[in-house]
């Protein structure tokens, strides 16, 4: 035998390859040292925060799995995993603006662009300097993105798109937009098209008020007749199966930040009821709250190992989307569990900005809910098990 080690179970670590271990070291330390110390006063204060894409650019946050061509680092998927873990770890906004930068807007120009596309704008986007955004949500569909209503209608050396984006993260600061349309030159297909900050007809406003992810920025993209050349449309995909591409690599990282905010939620716990006393003891040292934390342990150490396997299986080529709505459901469904039974054994406290448990409980409700809601990835494993489609 060998002695346990209680904050990583199955020796995850030793699963990592020497390039991993090194990513996640920096990707921990820009998270700590630049994230965390700002964190709380931009979650309370609704912050917009697009200095940050710089500098997580230059700490090779954003695109690390792309060419170094193009300014990635040709990382493993799972280093990309390590990265979401470590800046969810402080925040889920935080990892949101990273992840939709790098596998939302990154991921669908390296793979679905021209050359052109390609060269003009992934250097800007892996560094920082661009900030992008992806609009498939609209108003009236948010799981069922087929039944978008934003239209791209041909017209001489171009198109004229019209339509409503909601809850795009980052779109009020964004300088590139990957919006999703229904293109009449291509029978009415799903079509990705690249838009730009200050075209005539498009803004994009804020959403205020929310009360979950508020350091990341979320808004609308509005389309009003916005005139784009033939170079904005993304020549190589076609369907929904383009959007979900890009869904795929996000949801799949995801799975990996919930369980990083976890993970702060369940040692901040342990660590609490070692601090706490009362009727005379530890709060650690009750049956109850043992049971929690070692509840917390095993559903992170598993939660981890399969996001793990599924990182390595995309390495290979080797994945089915259905193996990502398992780690994106389940890891968000746990996290959330978690950092609500953190929460509790904070007690008071728990509710107070300063133990940071409440504001990781809150983002995990936008966690759950975006990049297909729990119950939606319910039914698209239902579906592969079945055969019956579920949905309507
Ligand atoms: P369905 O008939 O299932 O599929 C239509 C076409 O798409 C293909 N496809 C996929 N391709 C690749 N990967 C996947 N995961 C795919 N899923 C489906 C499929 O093969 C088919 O292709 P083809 O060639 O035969 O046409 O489509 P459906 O309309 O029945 O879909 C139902 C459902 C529920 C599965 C789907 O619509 C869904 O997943 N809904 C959830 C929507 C969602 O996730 N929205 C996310 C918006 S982006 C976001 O939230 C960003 S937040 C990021 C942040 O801030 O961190
Ligand atoms: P609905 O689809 O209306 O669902 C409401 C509820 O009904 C959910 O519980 C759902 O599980 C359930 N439901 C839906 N259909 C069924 C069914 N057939 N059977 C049973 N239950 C069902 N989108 C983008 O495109 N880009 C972004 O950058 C982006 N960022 C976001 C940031 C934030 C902060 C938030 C909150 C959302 C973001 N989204 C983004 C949108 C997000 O993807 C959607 O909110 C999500 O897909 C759910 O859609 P909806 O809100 O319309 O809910």
């Amino acid at each position: 035998t060998i002695p346990f080690t209680w904050e990583d179970p199955f020796l995850l670590d030793e699963q990592l390859t020497e390039e991993e271990r090194l990513i996640q070291a920096s990707a921990r330390g820009f998270a700590q040292d630049v994230l965390q110390p700002r964190v709380i006063d931009a979650f309370r204060e609704e912050i917009d925060a697009p200095e940050l894409f710089p500098m997580m650019g230059e700490a090779g946050l954003l695109g690390a799995t792309i060419a170094e061509e193009f300014g990635g680092a040709e990382a493993s998927y799972v280093a990309y995993g390590l990265i979401a873990r470590e800046v969810e770890r402080v925040d889920s906004g935080y990892r949101s603006m990273m992840s939709v930068q790098s596998s939302l807007v990154i991921h669908p120009i390296n793979t679905y662009g021209s050359d052109e596309q390609r060269r003009k704008y992934l250097p800007g986007l892996t560094s920082g300097k661009l900030i992008g955004c992806f609009g498939l949500t609209e108003p009236d569909a948010g799981s069922d993105p087929a039944g978008m209503k934003t239209r791209a209608k041909k017209v001489d050396g171009g198109y004229v798109i019209s339509g409503a984006k909601t809850w795009i993260s980052n779109s009020p600061f964004a300088d590139v937009f990957v919006i999703w349309a229904k293109s009449d030159a291509h029978g009415g297909a799903i079509r990705g098209f690249i838009l730009e900050k200050g075209m005539k007809g498009l803004s994009a406003p804020k959403i205020k008020g929310k009360l979950s992810l508020r350091a990341s920025t979320t808004g609308m993209i509005q389309m009003d007749e916005v005139e784009v050349g033939e170079d904005a449309l993304l020549p190589n995909v076609e369907g929904l199966k383009g959007p979900f591409g890009c869904l795929n690599r996000a949801r799949y990282g995801i799975s990996w930040g919930a369980m990083g905010a976890a993970e702060f939620c369940w040692h901040a716990a342990r660590q609490y009821g070692l601090d706490r006393v009362q009727f005379g003891k530890p709060l650690a040292a009750t049956q109850l709250f043992q049971k929690k934390l070692a509840d917390m342990q095993t559903e992170i150490s598993l939660g981890l190992q399969a996001s793990l396997r599924v990182g390595r299986l995309m390495d290979e080529g080797r994945f089915a989307p259905e193996m990502i709505s398992i780690v994106k459901r389940n890891n968000c469904g746990k996290a959330l569990d978690i950092a609500r039974m953190a929460r509790d054994m904070h007690g008071g406290n728990g509710i107070s900005e300063e133990y940071q448990v409440m504001r990781h409980m809150v983002n995990l409700e936008t966690v759950n809910t975006y990049e297909g809601a729990h119950d939606v990835h319910a039914l698209i494993l239902g579906r592969a098990q079945t055969g019956i489609q579920a949905f309507f």
